[in-house]
């Protein structure tokens, strides 16, 4: 994996989904280089729209494209909202790319997710093991527009030459995320429901599924100082996961939040709420040999994302 340098600097930059936690970790990432930042809002671009989004790629011409908009959500949105993750995906995707490769962009960044991984390959997942086997059902829809969306900036560098690449996160949390009691994922979730607990002085907290899956979290920050860094060092086909390596069980993980937040009642489990894929870990040997390495503990990062909830206002149970 050769390092390629790529100059950032000057350069139009345009944030796709920079009101979302991955786009805002963005903006303030890039505002400490030298580049012109370009965004827009959804009520005047809505990136789902193939005319708008054409029509403002073609006035604006952004030189580089952090490809960051989404919609997502946690395992219980991606089982629920099927056809809504599998539509918006799949046309925000399309209509930015190919935005993008029409209005002349000198290079894109697609983010994909960990989701796109057969739901039992091998662990830490091996960028190469995209569609080896079938993909976790929960949340096969958005994982089919993400894996569509990598091979369109696949096949845009093969046949075109354009230097689109595309990157792949592990579960990532940090402010700006989004509380929502049934559709959050899970590090919102339990903020948010701890939180709630050990203000109301309840005994227990239900926590979803057996507690046995594993994950490996990322903080938000971090995840935005990948992507630069590989924004500036890497080009190539091949996708490279974004991750720390180190993965945690959801019961451990249940514990080390009520830690945090300081809730000290009982943790119980609602079987009756699925588990997931049983394990998510990236394997991140790509990653570093571009040079790029996890600063944020997990630890750390929680204690963070707490203090962001607690400034934020969240919303109130539905
Ligand atoms: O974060 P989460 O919804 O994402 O769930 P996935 C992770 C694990 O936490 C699962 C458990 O095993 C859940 O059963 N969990 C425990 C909870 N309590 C809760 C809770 O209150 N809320 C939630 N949401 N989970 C998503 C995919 O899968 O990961 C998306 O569906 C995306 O497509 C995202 O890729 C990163 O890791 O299971």
């Amino acid at each position: 994996m050769a390092i390629v340098p790529f100059e950032l600097r000057g350069k139009s930059v345009y944030v796709a989904g920079h009101r979302g936690m991955v786009g805002s970790a963005l903006l303030r990432r890039l505002a400490r280089e030298d580049v012109r930042l370009v965004t827009v809002d959804r009520h005047e671009v809505d990136l789902c729209n193939q005319a708008a989004v054409f029509d403002w790629f073609a006035k604006m011409r952004p030189q580089v494209v952090f490809l960051a908009a989404a919609k997502v959500g946690g395992i219980a949105a991606n089982a629920t909202l099927r056809a809504e993750f599998i539509y918006d995906n799949l046309a925000i995707a399309a209509n930015v790319i190919h935005a993008a490769h029409q209005s002349g962009a000198e290079k894109l960044m697609f983010l994909g997710s960990s989701c796109i991984y057969p739901k039992l390959a091998a662990q830490p997942l091996r960028e190469d093991s995209m569609l080896t086997g079938p993909l976790e059902p929960t949340n096969e829809p958005y994982a089919i527009a993400k894996i569509a969306g990598i091979k369109m900036a696949e096949a845009y560098r093969s046949q075109y030459g354009s230097d689109f690449i595309s990157v792949m996160p592990t579960n990532l949390y940090g402010p700006g995320d989004n509380y929502h009691p049934e559709y959050s994922h899970v590090v919102a979730a339990l903020i948010r429901r701890f939180h709630e607990a050990k203000v109301a002085g309840a005994k227990t907290v239900a926590v979803w599924g057996t507690g046995t899956p594993r994950r490996e979290f990322l903080h938000a920050d971090d995840m935005a100082d990948a992507c630069v860094h590989l924004m500036k060092t890497y080009s190539g086909a091949e996708l490279i996961n974004i991750g720390t390596g180190e993965d945690i069980t959801i019961a451990d993980f249940a514990g080390m939040v009520a830690d945090i937040i300081g809730y000290r009642g009982e943790i119980t489990f609602d079987t009756a709420r699925p588990d997931g894929t049983p394990q998510k870990l990236l394997d991140v040997s790509r990653l570093e040999r571009l040079g790029w390495r996890a600063t944020i503990s997990l630890e750390d990062g929680l204690k963070r994302a707490y203090e962001a909830f607690l400034a934020g206002a969240p919303v109130p149970a539905q």
